[in-house]
């Protein structure tokens, strides 16, 4: 049997959200998933690509680095990498010599595989991986160019892509590959990076383990960690293993149909009830507005609300103005009352006074949807009588 965990995705060195925090997050997520890795006692680990964030990692992505892969070497698993877009492009690397992927491999961390296999030995055959580096939209050429070198089969074949792939019902997928080239290739294992969300298809071996922490907030409620894969013979086991992340959080709040000082107070009650402990938030308020406009809601009030969240991304504006649409129609209406009325031959005394009412029945009968509110205006009218 052949044991090995499916990483990806690790963005070290990003500083979401200008918060140094984060930068320490991007580092412990990957941290996680070594300490589990190592308890797993597995053969080697894959890599799918972007292993930092940017194509000059920061000082602190580097330690990072460092601390972790020097952790796997002291346990003797070794790793194979692939090129992520955000660890390097090919063209800038040729034309300075060499990028951080190359780094970690002249200081004995990492075997990169740029566009070639590798063979590892087991006891129970050899394993052959197989990595191509981030290619857009000639991946599919890349792919077929590298694989053209591929002779005989080896106990075990594995791939290494990073790549949006074609034709799978998968979350945000743009289309450059072809995925019955892979059918046809036969591999035991596909392993894929450049999603950050996690995905599987069992049909042609491929597994996308998505990043290890969160790179935008619509990522919230999904869980985050790699994949523990066993190989035999003809067998693929693959387990999920999630890892512990910083919370987020993204809530809609709907205020209903309110007068904007009344949806301020809806939505500070409602951020109030959902302010999470170091959590990062964000908040969409929506709802109509009967007075006042949309542009009117104090949001930057609310984003110093919550006192136990770590950050608030946003307080995003989704209020809806009922009051433009209602304004115009108002004057329209009330303008052809009057027509009505004055052709009707009313005294020119009553005539606002008759407008009002009119106005006030036709109101009541539109928004209560029954006459009571409209039979009250006409009891209060005819009371009055003076008209
Ligand atoms: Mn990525």
């Amino acid at each position: 049997m052949v044991k090995f965990a499916h990483v990806s995705e690790f963005h070290l060195g990003y500083m979401q959200y200008n918060l140094p925090i984060r930068l320490q997050d991007f580092g412990d997520a990957a941290k996680h998933c070594i300490e589990k890795i190592i308890e797993e006692k597995v053969d080697f680990i894959i890599h799918t690509g972007d292993i930092f964030h940017h194509y000059h990692p920061r000082i602190i992505a580097l330690r990072q680095a460092h601390a972790i892969l020097n952790e796997l070497k002291k346990n003797n698993i070794p790793v194979f990498i692939i090129r992520g877009n955000h660890d390097a492009s090919t063209a800038y690397s040729l034309r300075v010599g060499g990028h951080s992927l190359n780094y970690l491999q002249d200081i004995g961390l990492v075997n990169f595989l740029q566009d070639t296999y590798a063979d590892f030995p087991t006891p129970d055959g050899t394993v052959r991986i197989w990595g191509l580096g981030y290619y857009g939209k000639q991946t599919k050429r890349k792919l077929e160019e590298m694989l053209s070198k591929r002779k005989d089969k080896m106990d075990y074949e594995i791939l290494l892509l990073h790549a949006f792939l074609k034709g799978m019902d998968l979350p945000d997928s743009v289309v450059d590959l072809d995925p019955y080239s892979f059918v046809n290739s036969e591999f035991d294992y596909i392993g894929v990076g450049h999603y950050h969300l996690k995905w599987q298809n069992e049909e042609i071996n491929a597994y996308c383990p998505g990043s290890t922490e969160r790179l935008k907030i619509d990522e919230w409620d999904k869980k985050k960690g790699f994949y523990i894969v066993e190989l035999e013979n003809d067998d693929l086991r693959a387990e999920f293993m999630e890892i512990p992340t910083r919370e987020m959080r993204d809530t809609t709040i709907n205020v209903g149909t309110v007068e904007v000082s009344e949806a301020f107070e809806k939505a500070k009650i409602e951020i109030e009830k959902n302010d999470i402990e170091d959590a990062i938030l964000r908040f969409v308020i929506e709802g109509f507005l009967t007075k006042g406009r949309s542009y009117e809601f104090p949001s930057a009030k609310l984003l110093n609300v919550p006192k136990k969240a770590l950050y608030v991304i946003e307080i995003r504006n989704n209020l809806s103005d009922k009051t433009t649409e209602t304004k115009i129609k108002e004057i329209t209406k009330r303008d052809a009352i009057k027509i009505a009325l004055t052709e009707l031959g009313v005294d020119e005394k009553n005539l606002d006074k008759l407008i009002d009412a009119v106005e006030k029945i036709m109101y009541e009968l539109v928004d209560e949807r029954d006459a009571t509110g409209a039979i009250r205006v006409i009891d209060e009218l005819l009371g009055e009588k003076q008209i």
